[in-house]
Parts: C-alpha cells; sequence; structure tokens
C-alpha cells in the first residue's frame, strides 16, 4: 500500500492551482505500449499524473478548473465494465473512484468529448503537457477552437501553457512519506545487490547475476525494476547502456552492475562494481578506490544552497586528478579540464534527480538559466565512474578492460545530507567480505 493518501494529493493540486491565476490543467494517464502483437509492456502510470492524483489506471483524466471564484477537481476514469473484469482485470468505475478519491467530480471517460467543451468555455488560459499528443489533448484544442468560433461565447482560450514545469518543480522536494517510499526501494535493492555479490563466480553468465537479483525484488512484491538491468562483466562494463547481459564472467574480471526496483511507482538507483571471484587485482583496487574517494567527496560537499553544476565541475576536477593520479592522463590539470580529456575516461555527469522517475525531469536551472540550489528535500543519485576500454593502448596493460562505477542516492537534508543507500557496502574490504559471505 501507498504512503500517500488522498490529503497528499489535494495539496498538491492546490499548490499547482496556487500557482496560477485561472484556467484549466488537463492531465492524461499514460497510454498502453504494445510490445508485439497485442501483447503490451506492464503498464506503467505517467509520473505527472500519478504524483496528482494517485489514480493508477490508463484510459483516464485528470482536469483541474480554476475561475477567480472557485477552483474544482475532476477525474474521467473507464467505467466499471464485466466484460473487461473478465479479460483484463477490474476497474474501479465511476462510483467507487469518487468514494476513493478526493476529487470532486468523476465522469466516465467516453463522455469526455462532449463535457471538455461546456468545462473550457469561457476560460481565457490551457495548462498542458505541451507535448502531449494524445487524443484527449487534441479534442481540448478542438473544442477550444470550436468556442472560438461559437457566438455567445465571451471568453476564449488565448494561451497554452506546459503544465510539467510547475508539476515537476514541485515534485524536486520530496515529502516525508516520498523519502520513506524510495528508502523501501532502496532496501529491496541493497538485499539484490549484496545477493549478486555472494553467488557471483567465473563462469557465470550476466543474466544469471541478473536473475538473482530480480528473484529478490519480485519475490519481495515489488511490481517493477526502475530501469532495464546492467550487469556487464569485464570490458562490456565500459559500454555505457550495456543491457544485453548475455556474456559469461570471468576469472579475474570486474562486475559492474547498475540495477535497482521500484516501490509504489518510486525509483532506486544503484551500482556497484566487484570482483567476480570476490577478490581485487591491484590495478583493480587502485582505480575502484579513486573512483570511491571521489564519490565520497562529492557527497560530503552536498547540502543547502550548493549548486548542482558547482557539482558538476568539482566532481570533473576530482576525476581529471585521478587520472593524474592514476598515470592514465598526463600534463596539467587545468589544461587536461579545458581539452575535456577527462571525458574521454570519465564521460558523464555526476547525477540525476530521482524521484518518480529513475531519471526524475525536475528543472536544474531556474527561469533564468542559472543553476538551481540545493535544497532540503531534494533527491540526487552521486554516480562517478572511470572507464578503460581494453583496447585503448594509450593506458598501461594493467588498467586496460576495467571500467567502474559507483552510484548511491543521496537526500539533501536541512544540515547536509543523508546517504540513502549507505547500507549497500561499498569499500574494497566490504565487498571483498560480502563476495566471501
Ligand atoms: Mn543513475
Amino acid at each position: 500500500m501507498s504512503l500517500m493518501n488522498e490529503i497528499h494529493y489535494e495539496l498538491r493540486r492546490q499548490k499547482l492551482l496556487s500557482s496560477l491565476e485561472e484556467g484549466v490543467i488537463i492531465l492524461a494517464s499514460a497510454s498502453p505500449q504494445t510490445r508485439s502483437n497485442d501483447t503490451e509492456y506492464p503498464y506503467r502510470q505517467n509520473s505527472d499524473f500519478y504524483y496528482m492524483c494517485g489514480f493508477r489506471e490508463d484510459n483516464s483524466l485528470l482536469v483541474l478548473v480554476k475561475t477567480k471564484e472557485f477552483s474544482k477537481s475532476i477525474l474521467f476514469v473507464e467505467p466499471y465494465n464485466e466484460e473487461h473484469a473478465l479479460w483484463n482485470g477490474s476497474r474501479l468505475g465511476v462510483e467507487k473512484a469518487l468514494e476513493a478519491f478526493s476529487v470532486d467530480e468523476v465522469y466516465d471517460i467516453h463522455t469526455y468529448s462532449l463535457l471538455i467543451k461546456e468545462i473550457l468555455r469561457d476560460h481565457i488560459a490551457l495548462y498542458i503537457d505541451l507535448f502531449d499528443d494524445s487524443s484527449w489533448i487534441l479534442q481540448a484544442k478542438k473544442s477550444a477552437k470550436e468556442l472560438h468560433e461559437t457566438r455567445g461565447v465571451k471568453r476564449h482560450i488565448k494561451a497554452m501553457y506546459d503544465v510539467t514545469h510547475l508539476i515537476r518543480t514541485q515534485r524536486l522536494i520530496k515529502s516525508h512519506e516520498e523519502i520513506s517510499e524510495i528508502k523501501k526501494a532502496i532496501d529491496l535493492t541493497a538485499k539484490a545487490h549484496h545477493k549478486a555479490m555472494q553467488i557471483s563466480k567465473l563462469g557465470m553468465h550476466e543474466y544469471e547475476l541478473q536473475a538473482h537479483m530480480s528473484y529478490v525484488f519480485q519475490s519481495n512484491g515489488t511490481q517493477a525494476e526502475s530501469y532495464g538491468a546492467i550487469v556487464a562483466g569485464g570490458n562490456n562494463a565500459n559500454t555505457l547502456h550495456c543491457v544485453d547481459n548475455r556474456d559469461i564472467l570471468r576469472d579475474g574480471d570486474l562486475v559492474l552492475i547498475d540495477a535497482a526496483c521500484e516501490w509504489e511507482l518510486y525509483a532506486s538507483d544503484i551500482t556497484r562494481t566487484f570482483p567476480v571471484n570476490g577478490k581485487f587485482t591491484e590495478a583493480q583496487r587502485d582505480v575502484y578506490e579513486k573512483v570511491l574517494d571521489v564519490q565520497l567527496e562529492i557527497i560530503k560537499a552536498m547540502k543547502p544552497g550548493v549548486k548542482r553544476d558547482w557539482l558538476q565541475q568539482y566532481s570533473e576536477e576530482l576525476l581529471c586528478q585521478a587520472l593524474i593520479d592514476l598515470g592514465i592522463l598526463s600534463g596539467e590539470r587545468k589544461n587536461l579540464l579545458e581539452a575535456n580529456a577527462h571525458k574521454k575516461y570519465a564521460p558523464h555527469g555526476i547525477g540525476h534527480w530521482m524521484g518518480l522517475d529513475v531519471h526524475d525531469p525536475c528543472p536544474y536551472v531556474d527561469d533564468e538559466g542559472e543553476s538551481l540550489c540545493f535544497a532540503s528535500g531534494m533527491v540526487m543519485t552521486v554516480e562517478p565512474g572511470i572507464y578503460i576500454r581494453a583496447d585503448d593502448v594509450t593506458v598501461e596493460e594493467k588498467y586496460r578492460g576495467i571500467g567502474i562505477r559507483i552510484e548511491d542516492d543521496i537526500l539533501i537534508t536541512e544540515t547536509g545530507y543523508e546517504n540513502l543507500s549507505s547500507a549497500i557496502v561499498k569499500s574494497v574490504a566490504e565487498i571483498e567480505a560480502m563476495c566471501k559471505s
């Protein structure tokens, strides 16, 4: 059961409406996606829609109306249908949705095209996801146009705004309940990563480790993994989004696992890298500890008021220095940074917002384009990595084929930070002990 209750959603809607003078907001549920012929991918609700009402069924809409005098919330849902209940599972239906959800009105989704014109009548502003090309949004635009051409209608829609920016700005700051859901996701993800370390052995396939992790996720009741798991043995770790997971794990190689689950639609996102046979070689340990030092240093610097852009820049300086220390890059750090030389071995960003989406699409900059400052309640991943391709002859042989990323999920607090995933082992000693156990 979700920790969020109706009051949470009501407060979110109030906050959203308080940022506009008047207008109509229309938010659509996610569309089911075809996998092949007549089978679909498991359904996942649209995060912005879910954030505002908590409704998980497809074919539904949330409409919020605000005038100078009043505001109201309307949910459009699929009616209960015996045929659908027999084949695809039960729908809540109009009456029960009105009981269960604290919206003002609930209607059959099939009446939307008739009602939307009445809803939009005399309004001057429409707030939608401007990139949503669903039939519902097209219908709203069509109705607005028809009203424009109707005699006797005094006011017309004269501006359309992006509602997702307003919602995603709100989504930046997580409530205690949201943090609790994220923590539950991380708890399971911790179990799964520890399991992988314990059972890993040479000769195993990458997908076998993945299967053991999926077993931990599913047998503990999570509905989904936050993203396609990456289990990358040896040089595969140097392909950043390597999701094939078909290769054999070899003695002497590292395995990089970037895998995590959701809990009640809230994501976790964790990466650990460990030796297949349970013991780091000297070269692996040297690179690993450099990446770990950078990660710890970056996490330590996180607190309210720090700019995300600064953290990115700082992480690049640290990674560049690490590459110099290892002898992988040579020259003046300042010059190497200017030439982006470090990006050959550390190409990706230091982290991203995380929440209802694993890459939470919350803004990184304010309306002026200035980097946002961290504030209490924000959650960001910290995931430095160093990747040295096996065929890179410019690097000492002992380092070739090593790819390492270490990723944790960090909550910004009033006084600094809380590492939400600190229970997952990551020092060399802890990892080697976990692999042995
Ligand atoms: Mn990540």
